[in-house]
């Protein structure tokens, strides 16, 4: 059973997410219980305060500490090796996600995901309340709260009891190895006069293999050379010119 609590100023962002597929599911089988609270609970001012202007300048707000280490500390305990969750935090400045740091995210312990908004968060909430800051990829969204969402479906499949948690998962496991899929086809057989290859039709596993094998292979070549890169060159796969 794997606990997570969101921290965030939108907490009705997760409702739906929450309660759909295979995070649903995973929930009501127990393999995983999930929480979002509202930042604003712990806010002090009439107003609710969660942010404030930036020192020094520039463009928008920053979080402040006043509200969200009071927060962090009543859902994940004092910053130490004491404390009840891991703390991660999603931010644009966070080490990228990986297959790999999903795994070892699922194991365990408990997380609490904080959820930045604004043009940013005071350091001293990554000082004195956070382990790990985590960011999904090189581009600009508007908050922590899809990347927060993005982290617990990779978790969540990966928990282990869940029905229908596919045989899949157990082989995806070579990261730095895997290709990308080739392409994949269902009925019918012929669509808008285009047809299904020969081959996966033709009850011939073993052709079936190495056509599935050329066709992930070239197609990670075009678009994903670093996959390739990664996994280390295989001198048994012809290379064409
Ligand atoms: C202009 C400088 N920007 C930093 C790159 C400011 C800024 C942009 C976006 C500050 C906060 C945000 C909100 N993004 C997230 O909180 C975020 C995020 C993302 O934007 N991309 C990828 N992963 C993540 S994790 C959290």
């Amino acid at each position: 059973m794997l606990r997570i609590d969101i921290l965030t100023i939108f907490p009705e962002l997760f409702g739906v997410f929450l309660e759909t597929a295979f995070v649903a599911l995973a929930r009501k089988q127990g393999a995983a219980t999930i929480a979002a609270h509202n930042l604003r609970d712990w806010a002090q001012d009439r107003h609710r305060s969660v942010d404030d202007t930036p020192y020094g300048g520039g463009p928008g707000m920053v979080m402040t500490p006043e509200p969200l280490i009071p927060a962090i500390e009543a859902l994940a305990g004092v910053k130490g090796p004491e404390r009840k969750a891991r703390v991660v935090c999603l931010t644009p400045q966070g080490e990228p996600l990986t297959q790999g740091k999903l795994a070892a995210l699922a194991v365990g312990p408990p997380l609490l995901l904080v959820c930045g908004r604004y043009e940013g968060i005071d350091q001293r909430i990554l000082d004195l309340g956070v382990d790990e800051e985590i960011s999904i990829g090189d581009y600009v969204l508007s908050g922590g709260e899809v990347p927060a969402m993005v982290l617990i479906e990779g978790i969540v499949r990966l928990l282990p009891g869940v029905l229908g948690n596919p045989e899949s998962i157990r082989t995806e496991s070579f990261q730095g190895g895997a290709l990308l899929e080739g392409p994949q086809y269902t009925r019918p057989p012929i669509y808008r006069g285009l047809s299904v290859p020969k081959v996966l039709r033709s009850g011939d596993h073993a052709a079936i293999d190495d056509w599935r094998r050329q066709n992930a292979q070239d197609r990670t070549r075009e678009r994903r050379p670093d996959l390739l890169e990664r996994a280390g060159s295989d001198s048994s796969v012809d290379q064409p010119e």
